[in-house]
């Protein structure tokens, strides 16, 4: 066991170039995204082994997610279904203070994965399973094989991460609340934001949240705060985490940088404290650049973060 397992959807993502909308301004980069692969790319450059489970269109968005997977040297199962498109997202800039994201993904090659896309093996071999909420959103298959992947983790004692990440656009805070309540209980390790959280438990206080949540089973639960950093329970111990400054370029994927420093750190044999330090930097990295992944911080990057750090001590 040495690397990480994540199954989920990823998208070609239509970026715009400047900020003042679609209708003004036109030029547009083209990348890809998706929570599970900005996941996998972050572990993969911090050191770890990564496999990345999906499905993906006989397209050319296809093409380029398996291509840009390759060169960031994660491990791409992805079955290239020619009845369906990649799905696509869409980020545009209508001013600086915001970003404004849109999906295209109904019907998405993706959003029919089911059980029987999963290398079982591998998950049994993974040292972690990392599932988010969003798959179990894409519909019944992708939320069947949310379930196996879960179910075949536990029962070969793979460790089981879970981030919440709600997304309204694709349903209800009660449905979700629903479907990913029995998904909280079988994790070890539990990520989300205070709002998200509160789709699982009724109290308020990030602290609050933590001990309830991890009442229900994870042993290591981490509310992500954005730029107010972390609040934390591992294996009993209460922990806040004070975020990193930067320059905030886009804070999309920041959440997934963070999951993937914490989950690096938890595969290297590290501590809670210097789980949640490489978090943190991560999260940080990931704000600093366009793009949900770009900007995910090697290993030989790191110390780039602390310097600046010490200096605005
Ligand atoms: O966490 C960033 C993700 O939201 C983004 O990459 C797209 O996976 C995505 C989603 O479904 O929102």
């Amino acid at each position: 066991a040495s690397g990480l397992v994540t199954i989920g959807e990823a998208m070609a993502l239509v970026a715009a170039a400047q900020t003042g909308g679609w209708a003004h301004h036109r030029d547009l980069e083209l990348s890809v995204a998706g929570a599970e692969l900005n996941v996998a790319v972050g572990v993969r450059r911090l050191g770890r082994p990564a496999t990345w489970i999906s499905r993906v269109g006989a397209d050319g968005f296809g093409e380029l997610m398996l291509r840009e997977l390759r060169a960031e040297g994660v491990d791409a199962v992805a079955a290239v279904d020619d009845t369906r498109p990649t799905g696509l997202m869409v980020k545009e800039r209508p001013n600086s203070l915001h970003t404004r994201v849109r999906y295209y993904r109904a019907g998405s090659a993706a959003s029919a994965l089911t059980a029987f896309d999963l290398p079982l093996e591998r998950i049994q071999r993974a040292a972690v399973l990392h599932v988010t909420g969003i798959t179990p959103a894409l519909g019944p298959g992708p939320a069947s094989a949310v379930q196996l992947a879960v179910d075949t983790a536990r029962a070969a004692g793979v460790t089981v991460s879970l981030d919440v990440n709600y997304r309204s656009a694709l349903w209800s805070r009660s449905d979700a609340g629903e479907s990913l309540t029995p998904l909280v209980k079988q994790a070890d390790v539990l990520f989300a934001g205070p709002e998200e959280a509160s789709l699982i438990v009724p109290e308020a206080d990030p602290e609050d949240m933590a001990y309830r949540l991890a009442e229900l089973g994870p042993q290591q639960v981490v509310i992500k705060m954005g730029a107010d950093g972390a609040v934390s329970l591992i294996d009993g111990e209460l922990r806040r985490t004070p975020a990193i400054p930067v320059q905030v370029v886009d804070t999309v994927g920041a959440g997934d940088a963070f999951v993937a420093g914490y989950l690096t750190e938890l595969m290297e044999g590290a501590g809670a404290d210097r789980r949640l330090a490489t978090a943190v930097a991560a999260g940080a990295f990931a704000c600093t650049a366009l793009g949900d992944w770009e900007g995910l911080p090697t290993r030989a990057d790191l110390p780039a973060l602390q310097a600046t750090e010490a200096v605005h001590r």
